[in-house]
């Protein structure tokens, strides 16, 4: 089996800015208590908890057209960036608890550094394409993959805050799954740039298991690289994930995301995963917070080689009757 020996290292983002609700800055702790070390622990690799970023406040961050706390943003990924870069560099596979998804800037960013030929992979409701101009809310947390993008640079204002910021991307090294929210302008980019990606739809006419075939197909098949997963918790479906900001019906069914994860342990080429859009404030009950916050534990556990089949520890021998 191709377990590698490698160390995780968990790296705590609590960061709210790339949208206006509170709350979301408080998901590494939800996912935390919801016993993430512990869970990896079992698994058979060394975890280091290097806890939570800090994030500089910053008094006057103006709107930059409709673009709300672009400097905050900014800063908080250009921070972001260089703990991913670090982490990565010190050999450890890196997992980013957020926080809202702008984080994937910094994170992608970061990774990139140390693997330049890393693919991307985008399970959301959500694309997260959206240019400022396209933005139909002017929220960061929608543009993340517009900053990463080659193909979108001359699409890019010069947004305060970003000036650190390069894109690191080719529209062929990303694949979505999950999509089912795509506004208008998204549409477009994704169309025109011929993007990969997997909607629901695509998903109930495919299976998961085909749908996987195919996006690691594309992704893989011309060379092994390095894997960037960023996992939006909105890719389920709000009755399993209701703890979160921009719920969209018909998501993911429990198994299609653990299967998701399940594949891409299985390449051996996970390098660092994003875990993103937790908020336990919009939670209805403490109930509710605890699920979406145990499903996101699911999912990096299945992701770092968790698997429903047993065999997560080396077993020496079955014991004999003294
Ligand atoms: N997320 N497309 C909408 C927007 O505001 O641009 C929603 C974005 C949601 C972002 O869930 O990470
Ligand atoms: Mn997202
Ligand atoms: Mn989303
Ligand atoms: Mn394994």
């Amino acid at each position: 089996h191709h377990n590698r020996a490698q160390s995780v290292a968990i790296l705590g983002a609590p960061f709210s800015k790339g949208q206006k609700r509170r709350g979301v800055e408080h998901g590494p702790k939800a996912i935390r208590d919801a016993g993430l070390v512990e869970r990896l622990s079992n698994l058979d690799y060394p975890v280091h908890d290097f806890g939570d970023l800090s994030f500089p406040h910053l008094e006057k961050d103006e709107h930059f057209t409709h673009v709300p706390f672009p400097r905050s943003v900014g800063s908080a990924n250009q921070l972001l960036s260089t703990a991913v870069n670090g982490a990565v560099r010190a050999g450890h596979t890196c997992v980013m608890l957020g926080g809202d998804h702008s984080l994937a800037i910094g994170s992608v960013k970061g990774h990139s550094q140390q693997c330049p030929d890393l693919c991307l992979i985008w399970v959301d409701a959500h694309a997260d394409v959206n240019t400022p101009q396209t933005s139909p809310s002017g929220n960061l947390h929608g543009q993340s993959v517009a900053f990463l993008l080659k193909e979108l640079q001359d699409k890019m204002p010069d947004i305060p805050g970003f000036s650190w910021m390069k894109p690191c991307l080719s529209a062929t090294d990303l694949v979505y799954i999950g999509l089912r929210d795509v506004d208008p302008g998204e549409h477009d980019i994704l169309k025109n740039l011929g993007i990969q990606y997997f909607t629901m739809r695509d998903i109930d006419r495919m299976g998961i298991q085909r749908v996987m075939e195919v996006a690691l197909d594309h992704l893989l098949a011309r060379k092994q690289r390095p894997i960037h997963l960023s996992f939006d918790i909105d890719a389920f479906d709000p009755s399993l994930a209701p703890a979160t900001g921009t719920p969209v019906n018909g998501g993911l069914t429990y198994r299609e995301g653990i299967y998701i994860a399940e594949e891409i342990h299985n390449t051996g080429l996970l390098s660092v995963m994003d875990l993103v859009e937790v908020n336990p404030v919009l939670g209805a009950s403490r109930k509710a917070v605890e699920a979406t916050a145990g499903l996101a534990v699911d999912v990096i556990a299945s992701s770092l080689g968790q698997s429903r089949e047993g065999a997560n520890m080396a077993y020496q021998e079955i014991p004999s009757p003294k």
